[in-house]
């Protein structure tokens, strides 16, 4: 297994979110994708190698190109290093800011995916893309929920020139970007297993009603959960989705990984233990498609590594 990974991430190091009229310590930090690829080298879990350098119009395609000059702009005009700017137009929450190294990082973040990508058309069978910042909540022209650009979308927007793909969303929050910028679409079907936005970011989409449009109806399937969610429960809607995936017999399969399903993560809710992942790896893996992981959140820094090394055990199993 090939593992896409550059430290470029460390250019994007935010030191405080907002949340609820507090500033809190940023969350989604570069410890996470440390912690992920120290274990994976000790266990010797698969082969490092750097991402490929696209062009940015794979970004421009996905994402508005005002949007995108915009993240740059700001990027460029932030003074020092440590600052961080909030902007107060294409973003949806106050999670979200604009350091002097954001774009550059969300680049290679993009790169990273899209490497990939291009490892499964190449005929590789299972590549972890081990994106930061993350990308699901990034939608066509709106940053949020710590994600600037769609890794996972650019990714499948790329591989479906090829073939039919299949996301299979399982971060512990709805990917409400990856959902938005293939909801009128037949060919990329979009999957999502998480916390019940009624209570939980991002709050306006995920619910279950949600099932497409136009030509994409019905290749959008939501199935939201309560808080405190097990593993029982769990496994049971993981293997519903998958039946599903494999009904809509996709060419490629891409999984939007957050391990912020742990039941100790600091901000999420469901109850999934460590040994869960190689049981979620296992279930993913019976499908024996062409899978492409990508990274997106999970913040109990210190047993990301664990919880990778397990998925990665099951998938391989
Ligand atoms: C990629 C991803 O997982 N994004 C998630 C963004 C959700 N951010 C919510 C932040 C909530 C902070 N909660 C602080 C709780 C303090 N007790
Ligand atoms: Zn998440």
């Amino acid at each position: 297994m090939r593992i896409i990974y550059s430290e470029t991430h460390r250019k994007h190091a935010p030191r405080w979110e907002f949340f609820e009229g507090e500033k809190i310590p940023y969350a989604e930090k570069p410890e996470r994708i440390e912690s992920i690829a120290k274990k994976l080298k000790e266990k010797k879990v698969g082969e490092f190698v750097s991402p490929k350098e696209y062009s940015e119009d794979l970004i421009y395609q996905s994402h508005n190109p005002h949007y995108v000059d915009f993240i740059k702009k700001k990027a460029s005009l932030v003074k020092n290093p440590q600052d961080s700017f909030f902007a107060s137009y294409y973003i949806m929450d106050t999670y979200t800011p604009i350091q002097q190294g954001t774009y550059q990082a969300a680049k290679v973040a993009v790169d990273t995916a899209v490497t990939g990508a291009e490892l499964l058309q190449n005929g590789e069978k299972i590549v972890y893309s081990l994106c930061r910042p993350p990308g699901h909540h990034a939608e066509h022209a709106t940053m949020g929920g710590y994600c600037y650009f769609n890794n996972a979308a650019i990714a499948a927007a790329y591989l479906s020139k090829t073939g039919k793909v299949a996301i299979l969303d399982v971060d512990f929050h709805h990917g409400n970007g990856t959902q938005q910028l293939f909801y009128d679409r037949s060919d990329v079907l979009y999957i999502s297993i998480h916390a019940d936005p009624a209570v939980k970011f991002p709050y306006e989409s995920g619910f279950s009603h949600e099932t497409g449009v136009g030509k994409g109806k019905g290749f959008t399937k939501n199935y939201p959960l309560p808080l405190g969610t097990d593993s029982t429960s769990y496994r049971k809607t993981l293997q519903d989705a998958l039946k599903k995936v494999k009904q809509f017999n996709p060419a490629f399969l891409i999984v939007s990984l957050g391990f912020d399903t742990y039941e100790k993560d600091p901000i999420g809710g469901f109850l999934l233990p460590i040994s869960f992942y190689e049981v979620m790896g296992k279930e993913i893996g019976l499908l024996k498609k062409s899978t492409l992981i990508v990274q997106e959140g999970g913040y109990a820094v210190d047993a990301l590594g664990d919880m990778a090394y397990h998925f990665f055990v099951g998938i391989s199993s």
